[in-house]
């Protein structure tokens, strides 16, 4: 069997690793670098992100599409994209660490006080402040996924009291499930930090707004690292100005990179990442990928397929 033919569409991504840790994955890989694609007709498979709108419509032989995120609402705002072709999502327990990490660090930046601590370094202030016990804060993910489960079951590790809400019902130990939208008021009036790890779809954008992050208690704080799109930006400054907010961490955006004008770059309590909470890495996700390809030579089930219909 000849080598699988890869069009490679990841304009804002750096390409040599990709290409490097691709080729290692599988040996003798022909990768074509958008928009050098040669022969249309040969191209087998697609890997993207962020890709342009209507290159994957006229490939004639393209068999499945790979994203090299976990979420695929970059690729689904395509409009042309073939409907028939399987469209696969990142799912790299590497990526999950990384997200594990993030959420931990931020969850324990704000339990522990340290926008406080900061604050009152900055005015040399000697000052301890009351220290909570991880079962007196009440921890609330947004999506149980394959990121937010995993930081569930990390934070009922430290102790946290920890609930996550989801579309369909959970059994996680030392979590408490909430479902549906019927159950998302009472989730977050019982949510002290609440970290969105949603995929975007038509039924989430925007599910981080004004009338929902008022139902969280006063003092409480937001960690967005699922997409920007979940957050109406202009609802998030008054909310945290009035304190009903402490604080804010957002790894993600509306617009990325976020405009260097944007207030959020320079609000004392934001926290501002560049979409980086957890980073797909070449290596390891390059062998999910070939492995992917591999089952589907042999005729095998695809891992990882996302449902068009859901949009995740
Ligand atoms: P999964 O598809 O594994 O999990 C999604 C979770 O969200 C599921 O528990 C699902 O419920 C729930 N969900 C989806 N729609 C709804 C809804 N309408 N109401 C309630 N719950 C809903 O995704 P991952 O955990 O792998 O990734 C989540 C997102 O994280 C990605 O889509 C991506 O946007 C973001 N991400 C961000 C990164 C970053 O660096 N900032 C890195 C990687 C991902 P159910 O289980 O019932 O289906
Ligand atoms: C992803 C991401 O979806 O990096 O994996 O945001």
């Amino acid at each position: 069997m000849k080598p699988p033919v890869l069009l490679y569409a990841c304009p804002t991504v750096d390409q040599e690793a990709w290409v490097k840790a691709l080729s290692a994955a599988w040996p003798g890989i022909d990768i074509r670098l958008w928009p050098q694609t040669g022969d249309k007709d040969e191209i087998d498979y697609a890997f993207v992100w962020k890709q342009p709108a209507g290159i994957l419509s006229d490939l004639p032989n393209l068999k499945v599409i790979f994203s090299l995120g976990a979420g695929v609402e970059h690729v689904l705002t395509d409009m042309t994209l073939p409907a028939a072709i399987p469209l696969v999502r990142m799912v790299d327990p590497t990526l999950v660490t990384g997200m594990v990490e993030f959420v931990v660090m931020q969850v324990l930046h704000y339990h522990r006080s340290m926008p406080a601590y900061a604050a009152q370094q900055r005015t040399g202030i000697w000052k301890q402040l009351p220290q909570l016990l991880p079962s007196e804060r009440r921890v609330g993910i947004l999506g149980l996924g394959e990121l937010g489960a995993a930081c569930a079951r990390v934070l009922a590790g430290f102790g946290f009291d920890v609930a996550g809400w989801s579309r369909s019902a959970k059994d996680l130990p030392g979590v408490r499930g909430y479902v549906g939208p019927g159950q998302l008021d009472g989730f977050l009036a019982q949510t002290d930090i609440l970290v969105c790890l949603l995929p975007l779809t038509a039924q989430t954008r925007g599910i981080l707004n004004r009338r929902t992050l008022s139902m969280l208690p006063r003092g409480s704080y937001l960690i967005n690292a699922a997409r920007g799109g979940h957050l109406v930006e202009d609802d998030l400054i008054p909310l945290l100005d009035e304190g009903h907010l402490s604080a804010a961490t957002l790894d993600v955006f509306a617009v990325e990179p976020l405009p260097t004008a944007h207030p959020f770059w320079t609000h004392p309590k934001i926290t501002l990442v560049p979409h980086a909470a957890a980073l797909t890495h070449p290596g390891t996700a390059s062998r999910i990928v070939a492995a992917n390809i591999d089952r589907h030579r042999r005729g095998e089930a695809l891992h990882n397929l996302v449902d068009r219909a859901r949009g995740y």
